[in-house]
């Protein structure tokens, strides 16, 4: 995207600024080719999922201080958490001629139509956080984000060693049909099924929100079912949140008569394993605007970048709950 720029009032000046003027508008808004911004301002369009839980406001937060810092011309848009909506954006920054795409996806698939429009139109993306699932992967550039498979393997790990490998277990999944949700279910039970006592008994989505964990929760607490359960896996700890609301209204300890590990390790995890109501949370780092826009500068520049960039990550437990929450960043 050209940006129209004013210049001085000299005769030179005003002939150069009007001209440029004129360029820059007529690209704003035209189909632009993208793939190299002729102003100097690299413009970005991220699509972002949506504001559902602390993980993904302190993603944002990170994403936009970060363009700030660098200049960028980002285009944010905020889907609710709707794939449509995502969609409509990727095909808004496309109609833009932005530089560079980059996205969260809400769900693995049902990208490949889009992807192959900003392919045509030669506008590169950068997968934010989450994956797609697509037969063609040069439909994007490359993807940062965390190993979730391996974020369920720590939280099924903990729970064994708090437990003595013996548990029965009940599940709050992410949002049906997404990377972090399908990995995380993944990567618990593929370390639960080497303990004949752990065992999953009940699953079902909260979508990520605190609201929609809790409302499912005191459903199932209400079931006969409910009397055996002895931990909660929840995908995330917006979720875990909502549960251990839930299991106090119940008239029930969490933390003590229902075991809670959780996942991205967020301020009020901290707070919740303080006060001794969650038991473990395993750290997913939302604060990745810094590698984000090291990628997407290289990406625009033309530089090789690696197809798959990882961030790292701990587990955190009540141990070590009350030292680390002043200098939790989210
Ligand atoms: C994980 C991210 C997940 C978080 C949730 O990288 O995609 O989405 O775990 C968030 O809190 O809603």
């Amino acid at each position: 995207m050209n940006a129209c720029r004013w210049l001085s009032s000299t005769l030179v000046f005003a002939v150069a600024g009007l001209l440029a003027l004129v360029a820059g508008c007529d690209n704003a808004g035209s189909s632009g080719s993208g793939g190299g911004a002729s102003g100097d301002a690299l413009v970005v369009g991220f699509s972002q999922i949506g504001a559902e839980s602390d993980w993904r406001k302190a993603n944002t937060e990170s994403i936009q201080s970060e363009a700030k810092k660098r200049g960028i011309d980002l285009r944010f848009s905020d889907a609710q958490q709707k794939q449509e909506n995502q969609i409509k954006s990727i095909r808004s920054f496309i109609a833009q001629g932005v530089d560079v795409i980059s996205f969260s996806p809400v769900v693995e698939t049902g990208w490949e139509p889009v992807l192959r429009e900003a392919k045509a139109a030669e506008i590169p993306v950068v997968l934010s956080d989450r994956a797609v699932e697509v037969s063609d992967d040069s439909l994007y550039v490359t993807f940062i984000g965390s190993d979730f498979v391996e974020e369920g393997r720590r939280a099924a790990r903990w729970l064994a060693d708090a437990t003595g490998n013996k548990a029965v277990i009940a599940e709050l999944v992410g949002t049906p049909g997404s990377a972090p949700a399908i990995d995380r279910k993944t990567g618990f039970e593929e370390v639960i099924a080497e303990h004949a006592d752990m065992n999953i008994v009940w699953s079902q989505s909260g979508n990520f929100t605190r609201t929609e964990g809790k409302e499912a929760f005191q459903a199932f607490l209400k079931s006969p079912q409910a009397q055996e359960v002895t931990a909660l896996f929840a995908h995330n700890d917006d979720m875990a949140l909502g549960a251990i609301q839930a299991i106090k209204e119940a008239g029930k300890k969490p933390g003590e008569d229902i075991l809670v590990v959780s996942i991205d390790a967020v301020k009020q995890a901290f707070i919740a394993m303080t006060n001794g109501e969650l038991n473990c949370t395993v750290e997913c780092n939302p604060m990745i605007g810094e590698q984000l826009f090291d990628l997407i500068e290289k990406v625009a520049a033309g530089e090789d970048v690696p197809k798959r960039v990882a961030v790292e990550e701990g587990v955190f437990t009540q141990e070590d709950a009350a030292e680390l929450l002043e200098s939790r960043a989210y």
